[in-house]
């Protein structure tokens, strides 16, 4: 898979990087590319975003910028572009990540991912550039790169060699093994402490019996039923 994040801050990306799973991602054949807007920007003096007709505080990414760095990129006219990968602008007016869609994505061959700073894009780069709209959440940022590295982090945990283990990723909260439900819960050693104890039938050996209680306790917990 191949993934180029636009962003015009590229070094926040270099602590997700040195992430163990993002790493090896990356050794398992994840291409991951960073595009500096103000490299590409057709403006004066690395000028990349202006202030917003009709007024108003802050200043928006403008849509020539946007345009002059994906043509630069893809060396096509990025209306084009459109039609043969998904572009995903990220807004936090948009369809909010949940599981499903991180699934669609990472059966994408490719992915371009758009990040906003300030006020956030100039409209006719989601009409006219985006194929997505894409929100990490009801709550705003600062910008779109830690949402960028939110959806890569969860886009890449899906792709096989990510993980130690092929089937971490199969039956995790929210997955479809486990219907879309939350995950059930975890213990580890000691088996007690504090008096606070580990549920028996994880330690009984018997695996037919575990798996019962785990779907069980995944059920239970997507009907909101407590413990
Ligand atoms: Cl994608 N961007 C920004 N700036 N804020 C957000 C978001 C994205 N998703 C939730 N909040």
């Amino acid at each position: 898979m191949e993934i180029d994040v636009f962003t015009l801050f590229p070094p926040a990306f270099a602590w997700f990087e040195g992430q163990r799973h993002v790493a090896n991602a990356i050794a398992s054949g994840l291409r991951l590319g960073y595009v500096n807007y103000r490299d590409h920007t057709p403006l004066s003096s690395g000028q990349v975003d202006d202030t917003p007709f009709g007024g108003g505080a802050g200043m928006v990414l403008r849509v020539d910028v946007v345009e002059a760095a994906l043509q630069a990129r893809y060396g096509r006219d990025p209306v084009k572009l459109r039609t043969e990968r998904r572009v995903i602008a990220l807004t936090p007016g948009g369809r909010v990540l949940d599981d499903a869609l991180v699934d669609e994505l990472a059966g994408e061959p490719a992915l371009t991912l758009l990040s906003g700073r300030y006020e956030g894009f100039d409209e006719r780069v989601l009409e006219h550039l985006a194929t997505d709209r894409v929100s990490i959440g009801r709550y705003v940022l600062a910008g779109g790169e830690l949402a960028a590295m939110v959806l890569c982090d969860a886009v890449l945990r899906k792709l096989p060699g990510a993980l130690g283990h092929e089937e971490s990723a199969v039956e995790e909260s929210f997955s479809r093994a486990l219907d879309g439900a939350p995950e059930y819960p975890h213990y580890t050693r000691p088996a007690e402490y504090r008096g606070w104890t580990v549920p028996g039938v994880l330690l009984s050996g018997h695996h037919a019996r575990i798996r019962d209680w785990r779907l069980e306790q995944s059920r239970r917990r997507a009907a909101g039923e407590p413990g």
